[in-house]
């Protein structure tokens, strides 16, 4: 099992990336991962709404940095704006759909709104991408959803 799970943290909103400290999605993140001495994170941005900066900023990520896990908060929802999921898709080598239904079969036992995630996963190269809703209260129920998962899943693809 590795001993050190290398992470990267990525906020994806308009009004973060204009003003990174009124970013709290990214630091509750941060938090809850290094509640668990394995979790280091290694990389933290704020990106706004925009289909190439987060592809390129996820490509990045996970092509150059040899993170073992990718998360990012916000941008799944039914704005206008919201591209997470079109931008992280095509990036991806591997759906892994039994996450993304793990996340949403807990969340919506927690609240209907969770329905308005249009949430993905999957892995691209050895790196396991996951896409967390834009809140707080979302990223703690989406990480608790995995949290226990997680680690076995990030050796598989090693
Ligand atoms: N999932 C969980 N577990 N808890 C939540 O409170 N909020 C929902 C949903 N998923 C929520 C959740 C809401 S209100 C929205 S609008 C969508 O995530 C999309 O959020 P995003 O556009 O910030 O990514
Ligand atoms: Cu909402």
């Amino acid at each position: 099992m590795a001993s050190e799970i290398r992470v990267g943290v990525l906020t994806i909103s308009d009004t973060a990336s204009l003003d990174p400290v009124s970013d709290t999605s990214g630091p509750s993140l941060c938090r809850l991962l290094e509640a668990e001495p394995r979790y280091k994170v290694q990389i933290q941005a704020c990106v706004p709404d925009d289909f190439k900066v987060i592809q390129r900023t996820v490509t990045a990520w996970c092509d150059e940095l040899d993170l073992h896990l990718v998360v990012s908060t916000g941008g799944t929802g039914f704005g206008v704006r919201d591209c997470t999921p079109e931008a992280v898709l095509p990036l991806l080598d591997r759906q892994t759909p039994g996450i993304s239904h793990l996340i949403f079969s807990k969340s919506i036992q927690i609240t209907p709104f969770a329905a308005l995630s249009r949430a993905v996963s999957g892995i691209r190269g050895q790196t396991f991408v996951l896409t967390f809703p834009g809140s707080p209260k979302a990223v703690k129920e989406n990480f608790e959803a995995v949290a226990k998962i997680l680690p076995h899943a990030i050796d598989l693809t090693r």
